[in-house]
């Protein structure tokens, strides 16, 4: 390589992180130092992945979590690390991970502002076959009158204030958005430990003739999602394309992919799933906040805007659909015309 294309002047996270703060001479610098520590647990996730099937990392724990899934020892270990990054970062308040029954609230951080939630391992049904999987966060600033109890974090995903997730893939992607900002992307340099700002303002394309689901289901399904999954699978209209059919069963993975080239994720509410699969806190609202910054949209179930539906309990769950933002009207559509 010449040297008049080696990049010199890289923007690393920290560094991505420190512009931002700057823009907002109110800031405190708390919610800087939360997300390095967030940003010390993904590596050290990411690593421990890496070497799972070589450090005896693979299998199950021999537990249960809250949901009733079987814990790996991975989602064991992810959860530990991401519990004690945010008790160490000093400004989480409140922690609501996949993997604990109840809120964790770090009494040693009383007077710090912010709640977090995560799943600190998502898709673990795909980790001992080396497929990617990812961690989702979001970030709330509790208010002002808050006590320190889980009812402070049943809030709507318009709340947050940040949100985002990494995925453990190739290589690890960590894609992260704030109120109302980009969504900026970011590789893990594995060399020097340090997430590369790569894909800077990310927009999801407008439309993509792909979707991702688990087909599987469709005999649950309701009519209105079967009549529109027909509708992308057996075009009507002359010379009309049937969609491609993506489904990698991480949601942070299949959630990466239709980001970057567009199209359409659905986990619907069903006659089995009645309330849907994937938890509100914790996957559907960060996941929805990434998408409407990105210029897509997300729903749920009964086609309401994902990120106004508020939670009552921490681990609720809800039907999802998100993606481009031609691709959710389609759904919405599809429903409305159902009645
Ligand atoms: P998990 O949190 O137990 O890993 O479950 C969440 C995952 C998502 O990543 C993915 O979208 C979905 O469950 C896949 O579910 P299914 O195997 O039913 O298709
Ligand atoms: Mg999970």
């Amino acid at each position: 390589v010449g040297q008049e294309k080696i990049k010199t002047d890289i923007i690393t996270l920290t560094r991505f992180l420190t512009e931002e703060q700057a823009k907002h001479p109110e800031a405190t610098g708390d919610f800087t130092l939360l997300c390095h520590a967030l940003q010390f647990s993904f590596k050290s996730i990411a690593y421990y992945i890496r070497r799972s099937t070589l450090i005896n990392l693979t299998g199950l724990a021999g537990s249960s979590n809250t949901t009733g899934d079987d814990q790996k020892k991975l989602d064991v270990i992810g959860n530990d690390v991401f519990v004690a990054a945010m008790r160490g970062s000093g400004k989480c308040r409140l922690l609501v991970s996949e993997e604990e029954e109840e809120v964790i609230v770090f009494e040693e951080n009383k007077h710090a502002t912010y709640a977090v939630a995560c799943d600190p391992i998502d898709g673990s049904s795909n980790l001992d076959a080396g497929v990617s999987v990812g961690t989702i966060f979001g970030i709330f600033k509790l208010d002002p009158n808050a006590t320190g109890k889980k009812e402070d974090i049943l809030l709507p995903g318009t709340s947050l204030v940040a949100s985002g997730f990494t995925m453990y893939g190739a290589s690890a992607q960590l894609v992260i958005t704030m109120k109302g900002g980009t969504v900026d992307g970011f590789t893990l340099d594995s060399a020097l430990g340090e997430f590369i700002l790569t894909h800077p303002n990310m927009k999801v394309p407008r439309s993509r003739a792909i979707y991702s689901v688990n087909e599987g289901n469709s005999l649950y399904w309701h009519d209105p999602v079967k009549n529109w999954i027909n509708s992308l699978k057996y075009p009507t209209e002359e010379g009309g394309k049937p969609y491609s059919a993506r489904y990698i069963g991480s949601m942070v993975a299949d959630a990466y992919r239709t980001l970057l080239y567009g199209g359409i994720f659905a986990y619907p509410a069903d006659k089995k799933s009645k309330k849907g699969k994937l938890r509100i806190l914790y996957e559907c609202a960060p996941m929805a906040m990434v998408f409407e910054n990105a210029g897509g949209q997300a729903v749920n179930s009964d086609m309401a805007r994902m990120l106004e539906v508020v939670p009552e309990h921490i681990h609720d769950r809800s039907g999802i659909f998100l993606g481009s933002y031609d691709e959710v009207q389609k759904v919405i559509d599809s429903h409305k015309k159902a009645g």
